[in-house]
């Protein structure tokens, strides 16, 4: 055997010859004339045993690579050629169609379990009530004083079922916590996300609905100090940088003493910028220690236990980490919008 046999087998011309097969017929012709028992290849593999012992290896490892490839080449223009034989016509892939886009979940939602995994990490449940509530739940159990502003038809939804001004949609998430104080005992380490209404026309600022996460402990022992502990920690956790917490004396009927809370901010570290009108801080919501008037309300003693509470509104953390302005962006539904997150 000549020291060139090798060069009979051309793989560029096996290709070519098996692109232009145009039937099944002429491919399996083609299979034999290639790699069946009268082809070069099989001639090639027939003279190994008569090679000087250094050129066996050589030759024996080209001739089973070619057959390989070829073999390949031949399956897959198999392949193409079936549906062709069937209906008598290729399937033209390269016009038309129409993609379906995949769906996923809504920036708040996606926020919201986000929130929940960082405080379920830290220890917490999460919790879930109604959204239509009663006024005891939603503002008497928490110490709303009978003519409080908030409990006026301006701010409030109510709805037209029972007594007038007894059930309305919950203005906030906190009647949540007074259900899970009623119903469980201390210790008790919660959240409590979801959909919150309020008497406002949509606008850029103002959205009828929108949501808030709300935490609750209540143990012996609980500070001010791990209140604010707690608050760097599930924000440093959502927004991936170690950041302070900052409160400042703030007023709401169920706490005592309460604060509005803010982070430094997320943009610049603290050092001022635009988005934080030059403070270094931005206002994420409210906080407190839970009032010993609240505690009484839902059965627990607040000489054995304390506790503290915070609230925020869920639209504002995607908001801070992705510059989402303004609030009606989230409800819009416009698409361009949904399918950036
Ligand atoms: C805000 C302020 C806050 C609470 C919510 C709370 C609930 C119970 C008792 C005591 Cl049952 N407090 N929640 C406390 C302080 C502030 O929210 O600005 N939210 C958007």
């Amino acid at each position: 055997m000549p020291a060139d046999a090798l060069a009979e087998l051309d793989l560029d011309a096996a290709r070519a010859a098996v692109g232009a097969a145009g039937t099944l017929d002429e491919l399996e012709d083609l299979r034999k004339r290639l790699v069946g028992k009268q082809s070069v290849a099989a001639r090639v593999k027939q003279s190994i045993k008569d090679l000087p012992a250094d050129r066996k290896p050589v030759v024996g490892k080209a001739v089973s690579e070619y057959t390989a490839a070829v073999t390949t080449l031949l399956d897959e223009r198999h392949a193409d050629l079936v549906p062709v034989e069937a209906t008598g016509t290729a399937l033209d892939l390269t016009l038309g169609g129409h993609g379906r886009m995949r769906g996923h979940l809504h920036l708040v939602t996606q926020c919201r379990r986000e929130l929940e995994d960082v405080f379920v990490s830290l220890g917490y449940r999460v919790e879930e009530g109604p959204e239509v509530e009663d006024d005891w739940h939603n503002f008497e159990a928490l110490n709303f004083p009978p003519g409080h502003p908030a409990r006026a038809m301006q701010d409030t939804l109510y709805v037209n079922l029972g007594e007038p001004e007894q059930v309305l949609l919950r203005t906030h998430t906190s009647p949540v916590q007074v259900r899970v104080m009623e119903t469980q005992k201390p210790p008790i380490y919660s959240v409590m996300p979801g959909r919150t209404y309020r008497n406002e026309t949509l606008d850029a600022r103002h959205s009828p609905v929108f949501h808030q996460i709300e935490g609750l402990a209540v143990d012996r022992g609980i500070t001010f100090g791990d209140l604010a502990g707690t608050l760097e920690a599930f924000t440093s956790a959502y927004f991936g940088k170690q950041l302070q917490s900052r409160l400042i004396p703030s007023f709401f009927p169920f706490t005592e003493p309460s604060a509005e809370f803010s982070i430094t901010c997320v943009f610049c570290d603290g050092a001022g910028c635009r988005v934080c009108s030059k403070t270094g801080w931005i206002e994420l919501g409210g906080c407190g220690m839970v009032d010993p008037n609240v505690f009484r309300k839902v059965g627990i003693d607040p000489e054995e236990y304390s506790g503290f509470a915070f609230g925020f509104g869920l639209e504002r953390m995607p908001m801070l980490r992705y510059g989402v302005e303004p609030i009606k962006t989230f409800f819009d539904n416009d698409i361009r919008f949904l399918t950036q997150y």
